[in-house]
């Protein structure tokens, strides 16, 4: 049979990332962008694909597909190579908008990160 597992692991990661969506639901529309956010990579996608955050803020990206994947930011810059259940995490500095396709399945896999 084939059943497939589901770590503890990655159900924590999702009911951390439920909670902080309630936490901004329920914080004023004035509220100033989060410090950090959490991007899941799972059935070739990112999710969700724009983020906001502060600058001087981090990004999360972790891979929950069985394939690897890189994150290719248009201005530059390359995570390494992200495996199932691998994490990378990127601090921005400066505000902008920084958009980034997956390096080896290409623009099928898109987001963006808006640095406020
Ligand atoms: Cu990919």
């Amino acid at each position: 049979m084939n059943e497939r597992r589901h770590p503890s692991r990655a159900l924590a990661l999702t009911l951390m990332a439920m909670t902080a969506c309630a936490t901004m639901h329920a914080a004023p529309a004035t509220a100033a962008a989060p410090d950090h956010a959490d991007v899941r990579i799972a059935n070739y996608q990112f999710s969700p694909q724009t983020v906001h955050i502060a600058a001087g803020g981090s990004v999360s990206w972790t891979n929950g597909d069985k394939r690897a994947h890189v994150v290719h930011f248009d201005n530059g810059g390359d995570s390494p190579s992200i495996a199932q259940g691998g994490s990378y995490q990127r601090r921005f500095e400066k505000p902008g908008e920084y958009p980034y396709v997956c390096a080896i399945h290409g623009a099928s896999m898109q987001g963006v990160v808006v640095v406020e």
